[in-house]
């Protein structure tokens, strides 16, 4: 058979770039991978990460069957019957020993990417009955979500910037030329921002490094560190001062605005700016610039995020927006609307839940189902967690040894479990420490759809992802592996908790569009796998076919027939009806939130005199997260995890270019290249994450070799977090650094 071509998006970033693949399915060879020049929404664009998919599906370092530790500390394979009873019989033993939050989940970022991990992984999550759920979120974007969760009563509610349509785009804290921008799906970024500027729009970036975007930008502001929360308070002192206050639309049903005012008066540019290293007038004239130009909008992301006013941070940004009348309007922040119907009217959600569930060692509370990932260190450590520690886990698609604050306390917890499995493709930093590794079979053989990326397009649509492989004989897609596994942790039968995830969608979906469960069940067909699911919710969603109702309708034939993106148009304005909290208003000034701002008013001169540097993260245009390092294309080239430096940091310290020295943190010491340069703000440093493969047991022959780095996360502290949603902080880490 001759080669062909197969469409589908790249899953590597939330850009998720429309591909085409030229495969030869007989020889198992991806021959070229290409943007699709077909596809509405990312119109060809692709970048250098994309050939990660045919790099994965090649590497001879990936696992493919399952793998048991031996006695001996060696690796064997096994079956998939042996694997999955071996599980479930420790998890089993353990959990009857110990109880069963004596088992800790981790759930990593991958698996927002495979619509069966995300559709699938509920079913571990309640076979296992833990609360001990660690993830990605809490060190990363859980500020926009417990703030979306407070002000619009559902988390995944997330304000998105209509960036084709704005004229003014404030970006603080994200890097969207390198990370290709995040809870903002608009591949082609770059020329995006461009569009925005030949319109006759601003770009401005606030960063402590002059980044990519920086260089873009008409604007570069530097600011110190963790001090977003103050200059944006600064903003809604002039905006409040100046009379710029317009709400339109949402000031029938948005509550709190005199309740903001007073809470800034406090906050001038003046009060500011010794904290931020943001001169009063220039606050000043940003206020006015932003309220002057009518579509303009303010965005945020990891460094607003993972700080230590994380949430009032990226609140203040929402408040921001709603002051001025940019929210839920064309040009500002909008709300997408998924195809599978996640966001359409509902009943009030429940109260935003703090606990019950507390963790051992410093007894911090979950909230929404979410436990601080900077606590998962902690609460593997015989001595700080005790009797009640983590003393088995499951970890899925995660790194936390490369990922999570305190990364070498967590690779010491883990030494010290009973056991630990995890569903990987790599044996790395942290899946070294398993006893026991289920694979899953790589992006190129299995369907996909970008399910999560509805939700955070800057234009609605939704795309199929053809599968260009059959999984090799002995490989299992994530779907099947979560399904067997929770079965026999069950002993019931995969396909009975497949069923009843139909049945349960089929009801909830099509029972409100009054249609017959049973006949939409028939209609529905009995294939295995994600894709019953989401042909059924497309068919009952807001575009759906309705199952005939509404024949024009989509439903999945339709979009798999496209082999692209189905554009489904501009985001629209979408408040209050989609509002899930009681009586469909925003309480702009809820005390969740604002009962942290006296610890900010209290911080404001230890942000105006820090001692020693600062350091904060680096994301790189070859790398995603931890596991990308590991591809021959995208690990060649110069050493990449160095540290920067201003020049005036580096001669008060006697550190040479291209020399080594020592960095230091209270949580751990590494020595790193440095790199001089005046890109930083002076006193502030920056070292990217994702890396550190070294020491025994890796199976990551190039990483090792030419990109091995060291941990960050080892001088990530565990200790302060952003206190209303329990986020860990990565950026404003105290640091000293001295020459070797
Ligand atoms: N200091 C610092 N730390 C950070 C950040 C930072 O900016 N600074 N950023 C944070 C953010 S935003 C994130 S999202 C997290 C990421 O944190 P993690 O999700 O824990 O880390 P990743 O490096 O993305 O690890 C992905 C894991 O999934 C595996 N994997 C990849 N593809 C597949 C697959 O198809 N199937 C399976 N089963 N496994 C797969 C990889 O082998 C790897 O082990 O890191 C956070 N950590
Ligand atoms: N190539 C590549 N792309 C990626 C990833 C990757 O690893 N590599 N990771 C993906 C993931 S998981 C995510 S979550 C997204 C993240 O997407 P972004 O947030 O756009 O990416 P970052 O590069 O982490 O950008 C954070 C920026 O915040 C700055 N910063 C640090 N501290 C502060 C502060 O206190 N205030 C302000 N204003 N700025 C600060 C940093 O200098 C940095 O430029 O990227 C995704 N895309
Ligand atoms: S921008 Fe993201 S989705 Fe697009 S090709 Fe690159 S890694 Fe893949
Ligand atoms: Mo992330």
């Amino acid at each position: 058979m001759p080669a062909e071509w197969f469409h589908r998006s790249c899953s590597i970033c939330e850009a998720s770039c429309g591909l085409r693949i030229l495969a030869d399915r007989e020889k198992r060879e991806v021959l070229r991978i290409e943007g699709n020049p077909d596809d509405p929404i990312s119109q060809g664009h692709i970048c250098p990460k994309a050939t990660a998919l045919k790099g994965v599906f090649e590497d001879p370092d990936r696992i493919k069957r399952p793998i048991r530790k031996t006695e001996a500390g060696e690796w064997e394979e096994i079956s998939w019957t042996e694997a999955y009873d071996y599980a479930a019989e420790r998890i089993g033993t353990l959990q009857e020993k110990y109880g069963n939050d004596t088992l800790g989940v981790y759930i990593g970022n991958p698996s927002g990417f495979d619509v069966g991990c995300l559709l699938y992984n509920r079913f571990i999550l309640e076979s296992l009955r833990t609360p001990r759920m660690f993830s990605a979120a809490t060190m990363d974007h859980f500020p926009k979500l417990f703030t979306s969760r407070v002000l619009f009563g559902k988390g995944s509610i997330l304000p998105i910037p209509d960036i084709d349509r704005c004229d003014y785009f404030l970006c603080l804290g994200a890097n969207p030329i390198v990370s290709q921008g995040s809870l903002m799906s608009a591949p082609g970024i770059k020329k995006k921002l461009r569009a925005v500027q030949d319109r006759g729009g601003r770009f401005v970036v606030v960063d402590p490094r002059r980044t990519e975007s920086a260089d873009v930008a008409d604007e570069h502001l530097f600011i110190r560190p963790g001090s977003d929360a103050y200059f944006l308070f600064s903003l809604v002192n002039v905006i409040f001062r100046e009379d710029l206050v317009s709400l339109g639309r949402l000031e029938a049903f948005t509550d709190g605005v005199e309740e903001i005012r007073i809470l800034a008066e406090e906050f001038s540019p003046e009060a500011t700016a010794s904290a931020t290293g943001i001169p009063a007038e220039t606050t000043q004239r940003i206020a006015r610039e932003l309220a002057s130009h009518p579509h303009a909008c303010v965005y945020g992301r990891i460094g607003t995020c993972t700080v230590e006013f994380g949430t009032l941070a990226s609140w203040l940004i929402d408040v921001v927006n709603i002051l001025l009348g940019r929210y839920d309007e064309p040009g500002g922040m909008m709300f997408p609307r998924p195809a599978t119907g996640q966001h359409e009217p509902g009943n009030p959600m429940p109260p935003i839940a703090i606990g019950p569930y507390r963790t051992a060692a410093r007894g911090l509370p979950m909230i929404d189902g979410h436990l601080p990932a900077s606590a998962f260190a902690e609460e593997l450590d015989p001595e700080r967690a005790g009797e009640k520690r983590v003393r088995a886990l499951v970890i899925t698609c995660g790194n936390p040894v490369l990922s999570m604050p305190a990364g070498d306390q967590i690779e010491k917890g883990l030494e010290s479990l009973e056991f630990m499995v995890a569903v990987d493709i790599y044996l790395n930093e942290t899946t070294r420490h398993a006893d026991l590794i289920l694979p899953t079979s790589p992006q190129l053989t299995f369907e996909n759809f970008d399910f999560l990326c509805q939700s955070t397009a800057v234009r609605n649509h939704v795309r199929y992802g053809e599968q260009v492989f059959e999984p090799e004989p002995e490989e299992k897609r994530s779907w099947e592996v979560y399904l067997e596994l929770a079965a026999r942790l069950n002993n019931a039968e995969p396909e009975a908790f497949d069923d009843i995830s139909v049945m349960q969608n089929a009801t909830r979906f099509a029972g409100k569009l009054g249609l017959d469960v049973n006949d939409v069940l028939r209609e529905l067909g009995d294939e295995r796998g994600p894709m019953r699911i989401v042909d059924l919710q497309l068919r009952c969603g807001p575009y759906g076919d309705h199952f005939g109702k509404n024949p024009d309708g989509l439903n999945l034939k339709k979009v798999k027939a496209a082999r692209a993106a189905v554009d489904l148009g501009p985001l629209t304005p979408r408040f209050p009806d989609i509002l899930r909290t009681e009586g469909r208003r925003i309480n702009l000034a809820d005390p969740l939130i604002t009962n942290d701002v006296a610890r900010l008013s209290s911080r404001s001169e230890d942000f105006a005199s820090p001692t020693g540097l600062l350091m904060i993260g680096r994301r790189q245009s070859r790398g995603m997260n931890s596991w990308l390092h590991n591809l021959p294309n995208l690990a060649k080239g110069k050493t990449r995890c160095i540290l920067l430096v201003h020049p005036d940091d580096a001669k008060a310290r006697g550190l040479a270019h291209a020399k080594r020295a020592r960095i230091s943190s209270r949580s751990g010491e590494l020595e790193v290249e440095i790199e001089i340069s005046d890109e930083m703000m002076p006193g502030v440093v920056s070292l990217p994450h994702g890396f550190g493969h070294a020491g025994k047991g890796l199976r990551l022959d190039v990483a090792e070799t030419k990109q091995p780095g060291v941990n960050a996360n080892a001088l990530t502290d565990a200790e302060p977090l952003d206190l209303p949603s329990g986020t860990s902080v990565a950026n404003g880490i105290p640091v000293e650094v001295s020459a070797l």
